[in-house]
C-alpha cells in the first residue's frame, strides 16, 4: 500500500462528505389588495383597503419562506409603497439573493445591504421570508432563532379611527364585550384641537376604568398645539401621546413638561435614530415597528437601545396583514420589556382571511404561533383570488 493510500484509509472517516447548504433558488412577489372593515381615518390618509406585498423565497431544499411588506395609505406615510417594494425585490434584491446560502440569514442580509440602500420595509419582508424558511428547516419558531421567546401572548390595542365619536364608543364597547381589546388608541390630528380634545374626553368618559385611552397624532400638530393638546389630554385621562409633532427636537422639548407619556413613532427609523432619540432624551416610549426598523434583527437592536436608555417599549404596527403581524409578534415575544403592549390588530381591520388557520385573538391578547418559522400557512387559493391583476382594487384618500 502506498503512503497516500494508507492516509486515505486511516483518515477517511474524519472527512465527512460535505453537504452543500441550501441556496436561494427563486424569489417570488405578489401584491394582494384587501378591503378594510370600515374607512380607517388617520391624519395622513383615509384607508378603505390595504395592499400587502407578499414575498416567497424558494430554496433548493424545497423549503419556501414567506414575508410581507406593507405601508399605510400607499405613500401617504413614508417613502416606500407595496408597488415600489415589489419592483425593488424583483429587480434588485432577487439577483443578489439567488444562489446564496439560504441558512446564513444575517450574512445574506448584509450582502443585500451592500447593494440596496434604505428600502427598510422591503428588506424586512425579505428577512422575514428567509427567517421563516430557516425556522421551517430547523423546526423552530422565529422567536427561537432570535434568541428565545419570553412570552406566548401579547396584549393588543385597537385603534378607533372611524372619524365619528359615537361610532368609536360603540366600537370600543363591542371590543370590550368580545374581550378582544381594552387598550384603545385614538387617531387624532385631522380636526381642530378643540374637536379632537372633546372627542378623546368623550370616549374616555364613556369607557371609564374599563379601557385605557391613548392618542396618535401622526405628526399633525405644531409644537404650540402639542403643548396645549398634551395638557388637555392629560386632564381628559389620556395616558400616552404618540408622535404629536414631526420634529425630533420639538419632541424632546415636549418631554417631561406633562404627566403623560410621549411616544416616538415616525421619527424612529431603526437603530441609528433610536440611538439619537435616546441621546437627547427625546421620548418616554418607543413604538418599535419591524418594517420601520428595517427588519427583525434591527427591531431587536432598537429594543436593546431603548432598554439601555431606560425607554419603555410598545410593539407597533404598519397595519400589516397576517404575515407581517406575526413577523412582528415573533420579535416582540423576545423583548425583555414590553411595558405598553402591542397594537398588532392589522389582520382584524381587513375583511378577508388569507391564512389556512386564522390567528387567535382572545382574552384581550394575540397568541404567538409556536410552529416552525412564522408558524402560519397561507391559504393559497384566497391569496390567488385577491392577488392584483392589473389595476389596484382598493384605495386610500387624503384625510
Ligand atoms: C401609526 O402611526 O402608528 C398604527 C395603528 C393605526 O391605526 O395606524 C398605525 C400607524
Ligand atoms: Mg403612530
Amino acid at each position: 500500500m502506498t503512503q497516500l493510500a494508507v492516509m486515505k484509509t486511516t483518515f477517511a472517516p474524519i472527512f465527512p462528505r460535505i453537504v452543500p447548504a441550501p441556496t436561494v433558488e427563486r424569489v417570488e412577489t405578489v401584491l394582494v389588495d384587501l378591503p378594510t372593515i370600515r374607512p380607517h381615518r388617520l391624519s395622513v390618509a383615509t384607508m378603505t383597503g390595504q395592499t400587502l406585498m407578499l414575498v416567497k423565497v424558494h430554496c433548493s431544499d424545497g423549503i419556501v419562506g414567506i414575508g410581507e411588506g406593507t405601508t399605510i395609505g400607499g405613500t401617504a406615510y413614508g417613502a416606500e409603497s407595496p408597488e415600489g417594494m415589489k419592483l425593488s425585490v424583483d429587480t434588485y434584491f432577487a439577483p443578489v439573493m439567488v444562489g446564496q446560502d439560504a441558512t446564513r440569514v444575517q450574512l445574506l442580509m448584509a450582502r443585500l445591504g451592500k447593494m440596496v440602500k434604505e428600502n427598510r420595509f422591503a428588506k424586512s419582508a425579505v428577512e422575514t421570508a428567509l427567517l421563516d424558511a430557516q425556522g421551517k428547516r430547523l423546526g423552530l419558531p422565529i422567536s427561537e432563532l432570535l434568541g428565545g421567546r419570553r412570552r406566548d401572548r401579547l396584549p393588543v390595542a385597537w385603534t378607533l379611527a372611524s372619524g365619528d365619536t359615537a361610532r368609536d364608543i360603540a366600537e370600543a364597547e363591542e371590543m370590550l364585550a368580545r374581550r378582544r381589546h381594552r387598550i384603545f388608541k385614538l387617531k387624532i390630528g385631522a380636526k381642530t384641537l378643540r374637536e379632537d380634545i372633546d372627542h378623546v374626553a368623550a370616549i374616555k368618559r364613556a369607557l371609564g376604568d374599563r379601557g385605557s385611552v391613548r392618542v396618535d397624532v401622526n405628526m399633525a400638530w405644531t409644537e404650540t398645539e402639542a403643548a396645549h393638546g398634551m395638557a388637555a389630554l392629560a386632564d381628559a385621562g389620556c395616558e400616552l401621546v404618540e408622535q404629536p409633532v414631526a420634529s425630533g427636537a420639538a419632541l424632546s422639548r415636549l418631554m417631561r413638561r406633562f404627566p403623560i407619556a410621549l411616544m416616538a413613532d415616525e421619527s424612529l427609523h431603526g437603530p441609528e435614530s433610536a440611538f439619537e432619540i435616546a441621546r437627547v432624551s427625546g421620548a418616554d416610549v418607543f413604538a418599535v415597528k419591524v418594517e420601520q426598523s428595517g427588519g427583525l434583527f434591527n427591531a431587536q437592536r432598537v429594543a436593546a437601545i431603548a432598554d439601555a436608555a431606560g425607554i419603555e417599549l410598545y410593539g407597533g404596527t404598519m397595519l400589516e396583514g397576517a404575515v407581517g403581524t406575526i413577523a412582528s409578534a415573533q420579535v416582540f415575544a423576545t423583548f425583555a420589556n414590553l411595558h405598553w403592549g402591542t397594537e398588532l390588530f392589522g389582520p382584524l381591520l381587513l375583511t378577508e382571511e388569507i391564512l389556512e388557520t386564522p390567528l387567535d385573538y382572545s382574552g384581550f391578547e394575540l397568541t404567538v404561533p409556536n410552529g416552525p418559522g412564522l408558524g402560519i400557512a397561507l391559504d393559497e387559493d384566497r391569496v390567488a383570488f385577491f392577488a392584483r391583476d392589473g389595476q389596484r382594487k382598493t384605495i386610500s384618500l387624503p384625510a
